[in-house]
């Protein structure tokens, strides 16, 4: 549809954001910038930005404002932007470009995301043969099926389409990959609080994910697959259309990562999945661009996780990120750490894996010398 709305730059000539929504950016923005929020929304939307940005709308019908509400309303936000569909990083692209150049360790415009490589999984030891620090290792990756808006902007049949079609794919998986999958709209809120407590199924209730309006509709097109072991998961329609889970007990990577690139390379053949040419594989969150994985260990070091600060300030430095025991946004339980990969973008996904392997064999060794020697 042509341009009928004059905004402040010459007619583009596309179709702009409505004036109500620019009425409400106006104001959003303004309390943002006094809020003094932290995150990186608010350091790289300048005001200059904004007053090219407020105008813009996607061919989804997205706006800055859909992409932008979590930090509106939650200004105590790390990240703070959220694509609200696949053409948010383009449409948006003076914006998103800043975040993930700094979220990824300078990923400059000019840069490139490589193409997939899974490499060979052989190389990879067991983290912790002896099994002292290791209770469990996790590999995960995101995927977004091609031609659908990311959670601002889904419709209820479209969180139902996606997940027929997802399931209908990992129907098709066999041998270790065979399982089941079971929407929440058919568990108890038992079932689904014992499935989160074991770290098989995603919390509910994130208030950043509820201010981006992922959870509309919830639970309908919601749930998640298993196979028997329950060392291969998929979330269904959480934060993003997919993510694509390989767990297991022990410090045994080779086996958790093979795992998960065998799904992927099959879950490929009957789906099409969401690729930008600079950014790799798309996701909604700019922090799980790109090979979208995040390899995790939970891990107990009493010795160096007594000075968290220093440990955090040494994960940095080894591009490493600690979570809590219960993922994202919780704290440390029973001295057990989730600590992973904080880069996903601009590498190839045998290199995150290598970059996490290293970084928590040099924690061991910090570890067993008993301190932090960095
Ligand atoms: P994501 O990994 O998808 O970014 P979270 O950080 O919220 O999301 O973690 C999701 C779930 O996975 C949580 O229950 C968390 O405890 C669990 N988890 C993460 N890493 C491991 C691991 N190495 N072993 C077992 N569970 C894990
Ligand atoms: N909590 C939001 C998102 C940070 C990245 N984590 C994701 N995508 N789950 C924030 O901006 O802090």
């Amino acid at each position: 549809m042509g341009c009928t709305i004059k905004c402040d730059n010459i007619c583009c000539g596309k179709s702009h954001a409505h004036p109500d929504v620019v009425k409400q950016l106006n104001c959003k923005f303004r309390l943002l910038r006094l809020s003094g929020s932290p995150s990186l929304l608010n350091k790289h939307l300048t005001p200059e930005r904004f007053q090219v940005l407020k105008w813009k709308k996607t061919n989804y019908g997205m706006t800055l404002l859909d992409c932008a509400q979590t930090a509106f309303e939650n200004p105590d936000s790390s990240v703070g932007l959220y694509a609200a569909c696949p053409e948010s990083y383009d449409v948006f692209g003076d914006l998103f470009d800043e975040v993930i150049m700094e979220y990824h360790g300078d990923f400059k415009k000019s840069f490139i995301h490589p193409p997939m490589d899974w490499g060979d999984a052989s190389e990879l030891q067991n983290i912790d043969p002896d099994g002292k620090y290791v209770i469990s290792t996790r590999v995960r990756t995101a995927r977004s099926l091609k031609g659908y808006p990311f959670n601002p902007g889904l419709t209820e049949d479209q969180y139902l389409e996606i997940e027929d079609k997802v399931v209908d794919a990992l129907t098709r998986l066999e041998g270790d990959l065979k399982g089941q999958y079971v929407g929440l709209i058919n568990m108890t809120p038992d079932e689904i609080e014992k499935m989160i407590n074991d770290h098989i199924l995603y919390k509910e209730g994130d208030r950043f994910l509820n201010a981006a309006r992922a959870y509309r509709f919830w639970p309908e097109g919601r749930g998640y697959f298993y196979n028997p072991d329950k060392t291969f998961i998929v979330w269904v329609n959480e934060e993003d259309h997919m993510r694509i889970i390989s767990l297991q007990e022990g410090g045994n990577l080779a086996e958790v990562y093979q795992r998960l690139a065998d799904a992927v390379t099959d879950l490929s053949y009957c789906l099409e999945f969401e690729k930008h040419e600079r950014f790799g594989y798309l996701s909604m969150c700019p922090t799980n661009i790109g090979t979208g994985i995040r390899a995790s260990v939970h891990i107990k070091l009493p010795n160096i996780s007594e000075d968290m600060e220093k440990l955090k300030e040494v994960a940095k430095v080894l591009n490493l990120q600690i979570r809590g025991t219960g993922g994202e946004h919780t704290e440390s339980q029973g001295g057990v750490l989730d600590i992973s990969n904080k880069r996903r973008l601009g590498i190839t996904e045998i290199e995150v894996i290598r970059e996490m392997n290293n970084g928590i064999q040099q924690l061991i060794a910090m570890e067993k010398s008993g301190g932090i020697t960095m």
